[in-house]
């Protein structure tokens, strides 16, 4: 029996609730904390709750409406699919990936102190800001306004959504983050692994593949139209926080199942979906794989459900520009 709620002629519009009691990296075979580790793990779950009230509560304020009067030419594809596969003009991404290459050799060097097997999912990344790498910000931001991609984004959001943050990002056959929760326990990889929303609000990202990205090095995937999905105000806050919570303490996972039902769900959702769900399976054949063939540059709302970097063989750089 499935533990996923749903059947397949459902339209895929809710994340469905997971039986967490009945799966083997949270339920049973978890370990059973002791009231100590109980109660150290609820305050903590408590801490990131208010953390995610207070940041959402900060960004509303924050928040000021706009009305783009610019042309908005991947508006229409961004609202109905969540993903817009683009060509850069050759001259802007020759632009952004000459400035960003600094960094990539910043965060090679960085990868290669550390041994192969033990580099963790922080080791792929290097996250810059606009007053750390002024050229870089200024390449993309062109990039970004010649092509029409930020009023997109801007009309897509209703707010004056700027470049917040660039990051680097290399992967490899080696990384195991995605395989490492379940061959470290003997557990078959579910084939949805890795599938998730981020767990921000309000984010529309831009990633430009900086190698040349195939079938089997760790192509970025979407699934079109869950950019769409209906969750709740509290449904998309326990989604984030037990999200944030469980990737910082993971050893806490064992909780999950003792969490009030409406708190048991978490924005990386595909680890814990069981291989036999109706839902998982329509994931996989709704899920579009976007090789570098398919576009240079994808632009996405991050609310939707995707996956990417789970490389099987080689490398692949990217650099993920993410506005808010
Ligand atoms: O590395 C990838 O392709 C996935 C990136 C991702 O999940 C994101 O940018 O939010
Ligand atoms: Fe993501």
């Amino acid at each position: 029996m499935s533990a996923v709620a749903g059947r397949a002629d459902t339209p895929l519009d809710r994340i469905p609730d997971i039986d967490y009691g009945a799966h083997p990296l949270f339920g049973r075979g978890a370990g059973r904390p002791g009231p100590a580790a109980r109660l150290a793990g609820y305050l903590r779950y408590a801490e990131i709750v208010a953390y995610v009230v207070g940041l959402r509560l900060w960004q509303l304020a924050a928040r000021r409406p706009w009305t783009e009067s610019g042309a908005t030419p991947h508006l229409e594809e961004l609202r109905r699919d969540g993903i817009v596969p683009l060509r850069l003009a050759p001259a802007a991404r020759a632009d952004v990936l000459g400035a960003a290459e600094p960094y990539f050799d910043r965060l090679a060097e960085r990868r290669r102190a550390i041994e192969r097997g033990r580099r963790r999912y922080a080791d792929g990344q290097l996250d810059t800001t606009r007053a750390g790498a002024p050229a870089l910000f200024a390449a993309v931001e062109r990039a970004l306004t010649d092509a029409g991609i930020l009023a997109s984004v801007r009309a897509y959001l209703g707010c004056r959504a700027v470049v917040r943050k660039v990051t680097m990002q290399i992967n490899d056959e080696w990384d195991s983050f995605w395989r490492e929760p379940f061959e470290s326990r003997g557990l078959p990889l579910p084939e949805t692994a890795f599938f998730h929303v981020d767990n921000t609000y309000d984010v529309v990202k831009v990633i430009v593949y900086a190698s040349e990205v195939g079938a089997t090095s760790g192509p970025f995937s979407y699934v079109p139209g869950t950019n769409r999905l209906r969750t709740g105000m509290l449904e998309g806050l326990w989604l984030r926080a037990t999200d944030i919570w469980i990737d910082v303490r993971p050893e806490h996972g064992a909780l999950l199942p003792t969490l009030p039902r409406a708190l048991r769900r978490r924005a990386k959702f595909g680890d814990d979906i069981p291989p036999d769900a109706e839902w998982g399976r329509r994931l996989l054949a709704q899920e579009r794989v976007l090789t570098s063939a398919a576009g240079d540059a994808l632009l996405f709302d991050v609310g939707g459900i995707h996956r990417g970097g789970l490389v099987a063989r080689g490398e692949r750089r990217i650099l993920q520009i993410m506005m808010r």
